[in-house]
């Protein structure tokens, strides 16, 4: 019996070894192509930059807050990790938070997409008739007609043009659009398709004025951003491609009452409506990011790596372990993390329960620095900010990882096709990071705010 054992853990590695080498050539082989042609991030008006003496004396001329709900919220602006450069509606900066209409959202919108798409027309050789796919993900804004129609009308697309609009998905919308696209191409395969992924958030429908502390939050980190990238299935254009989608996988995890009421959007006690972010955010991510990994990592570890936790699979199971403990080293397949900056908290969990150092994360942090928490759109200010630095070289592998309510983590594998290194939006900035400490260094000023460290147990991590 105990020969049997002894003999069948080699077995089974040599079978599980050569199931995987034949099962990853065929999905090579099978799998769709689809290539990042370029993408541009939005950057806001100067004037719409806002600074920490500019949302305190915003918060201050909110008459429903107390001392000590100032003092909250002031705390968590100080340790929020967001530096002076970050970007507000410009209704919230006129001063008009309690009266934002649904104008104002329009407005939001069309400065983003009037810049961006445009922009990233002008850059590539493609037009807005040459588009056959349109997708378009803005969380908690669904007009009548839809914003995919809004940017088909505003370009004058073709009438076959398929247009989608995704809301209510969260921060990891983009990852669904790009799913989306990839179905699209493969069902019109061998036929070329150009798409066009617009990825936003709009704040004005969902400012919060209200004291309920969990729902306080998001003033502190959302702020403006989208990005628009150009796609296309064409492998004539590969040589012009900045990279290639290998793999994109999903998961939610919204069976978990935990996870699920991780981001909630609800009435507080006064019947004000907000996004409510609770204590247990960090928790679900890195659940959604474990569930998520499970069905990628076959696909983007090499061979010897996977033999690696099959051995250690096995051995743990040989043993009768009751919780078999497998710590993949995601580093042996994956050059750079591109990780979805929604908060600290957030980041830190990750870089903790996954093995990463400062430097995987630092891209993440330093984009929440300089941009906030743009929501969906934050990956591709993540991604511009590795390809401002250069070190994005051809054969790079890069691991894009985003997080939202659901709770979800869509993830997907990219491979770099040429050497990078266009600055985009960061083009003013980028030798200015990384910063040293994303502390916020005007919090002294307001040094009345630790005076009193009561509340400090209802603080929900960022
Ligand atoms: C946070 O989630 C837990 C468990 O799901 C729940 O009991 C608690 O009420 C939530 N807190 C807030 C502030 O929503
Ligand atoms: C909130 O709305 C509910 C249902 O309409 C009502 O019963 C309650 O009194 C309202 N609460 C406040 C504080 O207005
Ligand atoms: C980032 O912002 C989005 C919405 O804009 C929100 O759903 C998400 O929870 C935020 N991330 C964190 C860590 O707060
Ligand atoms: C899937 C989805 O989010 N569809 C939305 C598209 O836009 C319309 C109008 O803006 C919404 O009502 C849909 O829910």
């Amino acid at each position: 019996m105990e020969l049997i054992r002894l003999f069948a853990a080699p077995m089974l590695l040599a079978a599980m070894a050569t199931t995987y080498l034949a099962w990853t050539a065929a999905s090579r082989r099978r799998g769709s192509r689809c290539y990042l042609l370029d993408y541009v991030c939005y950057k806001p008006p100067e004037n719409q930059k806002v600074t920490t003496d500019m949302a305190v004396a915003m918060a201050e001329r909110n008459k429903h807050l107390g001392v000590s709900e100032l003092r909250y919220l002031f705390r968590l602006t100080s340790r929020g990790g967001l530096g002076e450069q970050t970007y507000l509606p410009s209704g919230v900066l006129a001063g008009r938070e309690k009266c934002l209409t649904h104008q104002d959202a329009h407005d939001e919108m069309d400065a983003f997409f009037i810049d961006a798409v445009a922009g990233l027309f002008a850059k590539t050789v493609f037009g807005p008739r040459d588009v056959d796919v349109l997708v378009v993900n803005v969380n908690i804004f669904c007009p009548q007609p839809c914003l995919a129609s809004r940017i088909a009308h505003r370009y004058g697309m073709r009438d076959d043009v398929v247009a989608y609009n995704v809301s209510g998905m969260g921060c990891s919308a983009t990852l669904v659009s790009l799913d989306i696209v990839q179905n699209v191409m493969r069902a019109r395969s061998p036929r070329p398709v150009l798409a066009l992924v617009v990825s936003t958030e709009v704040l004005s429908p969902g400012w919060y004025e209200g004291t309920d502390r969990s729902m306080m939050l998001g003033l502190c980190l959302f702020r403006c951003g989208g990005a628009a990238a150009l796609l296309t299935s064409d492998p004539a254009l590969r040589g012009c491609a900045k990279m290639k989608l290998r793999r994109l996988v999903r998961a939610t995890v919204a069976a978990n009452d935990d996870a699920y009421s991780a981001i909630f959007q609800r009435e507080d006690a006064d019947n004000i409506t907000g996004f409510s972010i609770n204590k247990t955010l960090p928790k679900a991510a890195v659940q959604a990011f474990a569930a998520n990994l499970k069905r990628l990592v076959p696909y983007i570890l090499p061979a010897r790596e996977l033999v690696r936790l099959a051995a250690s699979f096995t051995w743990q199971k040989m043993q009768r372990r009751q919780r078999v403990k497998i710590d993949v080293n995601l580093k042996t397949g994956v050059d750079h993390f591109c990780l979805h900056s929604g908060g600290v908290a957030v980041i830190d969990a990750v870089k903790k329960n996954f093995g990463l150092n400062e430097a995987d994360v630092e891209p993440s942090r330093m984009t929440l620095h300089r941009w906030g928490n743009t929501s969906a759109s934050s990956v591709w200010y993540v991604l511009a900010y590795m390809e401002g630095k250069g070190r994005l070289k051809r054969g790079d592998r890069v691991l894009m990882v985003t997080f939202g309510s659901g709770f979800k983590c869509n993830s997907c594998m990219w491979d770099v096709n040429r050497d990078l290194a266009d600055k985009g939006a960061w083009a003013d900035c980028i030798d200015e990071y990384p910063v040293e400490s994303t502390a916020n260094p005007y919090m002294d000023k307001y040094s009345w705010i630790n005076d009193n460290a009561d509340d400090d147990s209802t603080l929900p991590v960022l």
